[in-house]
């Protein structure tokens, strides 16, 4: 841990030094080679670029015959620009992609634009334009940019989620969702958002807040769509253990399995006093059903108004109600916010002891988890004991630790386990025995049963406004909702609309939309006003990549099978619970339409850390941004993918840092310089029967140790910064090397043919200019990875230090593998060692194994 600290941190201090501290080529060489002028990256670059769209050189066509390697960025929402988490992210995605692609992998390696959403409405409202105008130029600018960082895509693929012809499959996967009863319409309490005007998915409300705009979120009762991805909570739950362990970082599992939330206990029904309804609970505790004192409900229950008719307490039952409906919902759930309650006026029965509980309704009860009602057992749990302290209601200890006396006095909520008391038959038994002989004994007898509670909730997908996906569904007076038949899909959204001040979605007024005819009887419609959540539309974006122009389906289902699962996907930990929730539950819903058979979409996740400056996020209210097409100008393509790949693992946070990317550009030029040097001398391999001398292996070995370095820090660990500074390393050597033979000379010329090779996911612009100079043709990224001989990495000696007290004394020669023993008696036998002890004695012999022997007398 310590160690990995200090490797960063130095690498963080000294990346600047390091690229400008790398020996240039001698003077002389920029005198006279031909290939001495500055190093032009513009030209280049654009040369390059220019070609590779020209000729396609990113696209991906099935090939049996060789392994796919699907790799995906998260792709982005067009706001305009790209900034340079955009740039980081796809640059990581592009070295993976040319690595692969060298490696003899078929990769797949695709863009497109989340584009439908509330940014674009907005900035249309405040600009009095149009989304749709505004989108497609954001696509416009924000591809060429990209195109300018010059990543490996194949731009064939590319997509747009508010284009017809992609929507109309969000549609139809609507369709099939409905057709299969998961997708239903409801009136309930959902999250709204008062600026955006919308309703917001739990996995929307991010501390209380809209993620989007971060204004508190209110409850409101709207009617709306809901995807039943509660269907396969289990499945989503099971899978992250079975196909993503290892494979996605712990962190996102874990968010992921706590989003899920499941709880395993029991519904357990209370009859109410008054009449024959019941009041069903769930509870984790069965164990503790004789401590229940009260019920309580939560304000949004169905039978909290309806309980109170007839008590008196109508008024301040009401009032209650209508004041917990204003206060934020994590407030309301958090452990120390304040506990409020109101007596109902109302009984129910405890359907063990059978004793009367008063009924409460109180803020810390969420009408979404379990049933919305609780039994409260103040004995037993904080928050029940915190109320019925505050309300002076009874509490009954119904476990006690063994070691404890029964009548022991109640300070706080006894949570652990312990010894049954008061509870009738299972008086004496340990807790957690009697807890399945209570589900048991319930179920026996019609008052409840053993049940699993998950937090996920159903995914409410309506939204009142107007970019975005049209719901395709139909309101008949006479037939009632009707789906649009699948013939007539697409469901246009209109574009020729006035927008609305405040985001007030114009279609439900919009006569030559709203109204239609029936699909069953054919009389006079009304269509569904709202539109779908966007998060629909980038639940599957991934599968229309593999087959983008697919007429009959979402995606072909030979393409799919061949293509999917995404191998690497990689994107920001800010959508570790929705984007890449919806994402699976999408992926195995076509898995159970049969489009697919793999049930997980991304076999592998890595999350990006975060660009920042000067210790904070780059952002445009921080006022520390740093605009990508300016560095691009100064710098060029490739000295920023270097700095970026450079300066930091892919999982870490990125701290941006302008003299780095001067360093980096000029490194990119040292090595435009060095091949200028040589090149001219080692275009052709000479025949020759010289041997490599000690420094030829050196050179030898420099050669296949950095292959190693770039292989398995790029290909298995995705640690780029690694490879790099091996990289570097070896350009130093390069630098230095002056071959002594031909068969130096021929060493050389492969050491450089291979270094342009693995530094080409890189910085791609500069290394395949370079393989052109050298004479070939064709595309680097075509061309084979350099493999390393495992013998030739070992070094054949090393140099060891050896002091006398601290003092250097002497510098020994020895071989790479020799033993520690060995290695202490060459120390002491050593001459000048032999003069400077003088005959006195060691006290001692300190070794750093590859470094320094420490004589210590
Ligand atoms: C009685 C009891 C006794 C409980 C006890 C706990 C301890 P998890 O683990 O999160 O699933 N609960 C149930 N529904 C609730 C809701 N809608 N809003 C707030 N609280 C709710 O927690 C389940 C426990 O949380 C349930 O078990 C219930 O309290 C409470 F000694 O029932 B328990
Ligand atoms: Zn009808």
């Amino acid at each position: 841990m310590v160690n990995k600290n200090f490797v960063t941190l130095s690498c963080a201090v000294s990346f600047a030094e390091t690229f400008n501290g790398l020996k240039s080529s001698s003077l002389l060489d920029t005198l006279l080679s031909p290939m001495s002028v500055k190093y032009d990256f513009r030209a280049v670059e654009r040369k390059w670029q220019k070609i590779w769209a020209e000729r396609k050189t990113g696209k991906a066509e099935i090939d049996r015959n060789k392994e796919k390697f699907y790799i995906l960025e998260m792709f982005p929402y067009p706001s305009g620009r790209i900034h340079m988490g955009h740039v980081r992210n796809y640059t990581i995605g592009d070295v993976l992609a040319r690595y692969h692609r060298m490696n003899g992998k078929n990769v797949l390696h695709p863009m497109g634009w989340d584009a439908f959403g509330m940014p674009a409405e907005n900035a249309a409202i405040e600009k009095g334009s149009h989304p749709s105008k505004w989108t497609t130029e954001n696509i416009d600018a924000m591809r060429k940019q990209i195109k300018a960082i010059g990543v490996y895509y194949d731009w064939d693929r590319e997509i747009s989620t508010c284009s017809p012809e992609y929507y109309r499959w969000t549609q139809w996967l609507f369709m099939r969702f409905y057709k299969k009863g998961l997708a239903y319409r409801k009136k309930t309490f959902v999250n709204w958002c008062r600026p955006c005007g919308t309703v917001l998915a739990n996995e929307q409300v991010v501390n209380g807040g809209c993620w989007r705009c971060e204004c508190p979120v209110i409850q409101k009762e709207i009617e709306g769509w809901f995807l039943k991805i509660t269907d396969y909570a289990e499945e989503l739950l099971a899978d992250l253990e079975k196909n993503l362990k290892g494979k996605w970082p712990e962190r996102v599992l874990t968010m992921q399995r706590n989003w899920i939330g499941k709880s395993v206990g029991s519904r357990v029904f209370f009859r109410l006093a008054h009449s024959d309804e019941s009041i069903e609970v769930f509870t984790t505790r069965p164990d503790t059903l004789y401590g229940a004192t009260f019920i309580c409900l939560a304000p949004e229950h169905e039978l909290a108004v309806k309980l109170t008719a007839g008590t008196g307490s109508e008024k301040v039952v009401a009032d209650f109600i209508e004041e917990i409906s204003n206060q934020d919902k994590t407030a309301r759930s958090s452990e120390d916010a304040e506990k409020l309650g109101v007596f109902t006026g109302r009984y129910a029965i405890n359907p063990l002891s059978g004793e009367k509980l008063p009924i409460w309704i109180a803020n810390f009860i969420l009408i979404e988890y379990g049933t919305g009602a609780i039994m409260s057992v103040p004995a037993h749990d904080a928050r029940d004991f915190e109320f019925a302290g505050k309300y002076g209601i009874t509490i009954t200890k119904v476990i006690v630790p063994e070691t404890d006396a029964a009548d022991a006095p109640i300070e706080e909520a006894y949570t652990g386990d312990g010894v049954m008391r008061a509870s009738g038959r299972f008086t004496g038994m340990k807790n957690r025995d009697a807890i399945p002989e209570i589900n048991e004994y319930l179920e026996s007898r019609n008052l409840g049963q053993a049940a699993i509670s998950y937090r996920l909730r159903d995914w409410g997908i309506s939204r009142q406004r107007y970019w975005g996906c049209p719901i395709p569904i139909i309101y008949c007076e006479k037939c009632g909702t009707q789906p649009v038949s699948e013939e007539n899909l697409p469901v246009l959204l209109p574009v020729d609309v006035d927008l609305l001040e405040g985001g007030k979605s114009p279609l439900p007024e919009l006569e030559s939309f709203k109204n239609t005819d029936c699909p069953a009887c054919g009389s006079p419609a009304l269509r569904e006003p709202d539109t779908m959540d966007t998060f629909m539309d980038s639940s599957w974006y991934f599968h229309r990549y593999t087959s983008p122009k697919c007429k009959i389906s979402p995606a072909d289902k030979d393409d799919l099978a061949y293509w999917m699962p995404v191998d690497k996907y990689i994107g920001g930990i800010e959508h570790a619970v929705l984007h890449l929730l919806y994402a699976r539950f999408f992926n195995k819903f076509c898995r159970d339409i049969g489009l697919l058979e793999y049930p997980e979409p991304f076999a592998n996740l890595l999350t990006q850390g975060m660009v920042i400056k000067d210790g904070a996020k780059m952002s445009k209210s921080k006022g520390n941004v740093v605009d990508p097409d300016e560095i691009l100008e100064r710098y060029g393509a490739d000295a920023m993918r270097l700095f970026i790949l450079f300066v930091a693992p892919p999982e870490r946070d990125l701290d941006w840092d302008d003299s780095g990317v001067e360093g980096a550009h000029r490194f990119v030029s040292r090595v435009f310089r060095l091949y200028g040097t040589w090149m001219p001398q080692l275009k052709e391999k000479i025949r020759t029967g010289a041997e490599l001398t000690k420094n030829g292996r050196e050179l030898r070995r420099m050669r296949h140790h950095t292959i190693k370095r770039f292989t398995v820090d790029i290909g298995r660990r995705a640690h780029f910064n690694t490879a790099i500074s091996a990289g570097m390393e070896f350009f130093n050597f390069l630098s230095d090397f002056s071959p002594e033979n031909d068969a130096e000379k021929n060493e050389l010329r492969g050491a450089l043919q291979d270094f342009i090779k693995i530094l080409h996911p890189v910085i791609p612009h500069l290394t395949q200019e370079l393989y052109e100079r050298f004479g070939y043709d064709g595309y680097l990224t075509e061309s084979k990875w350099p493999q390393y001989v495992d013998e030739y990495t070992a070094a054949e000696t090393r140099t060891i230090v050896v002091q006398i007290n601290g003092k250097l004394r002497a510098r020994l020669e020895v071989p790479a593998g020799i033993t520690d023993e060995e290695l202490k008696k060459q120390a002491l036998e050593n001459e000048k060692i032999q003069q400077a002890l003088a005959g006195g004695s060691v006290k001692k012999l300190i070794l750093v194994p590859g470094k320094l022997i420490n004589i210590v007398r």
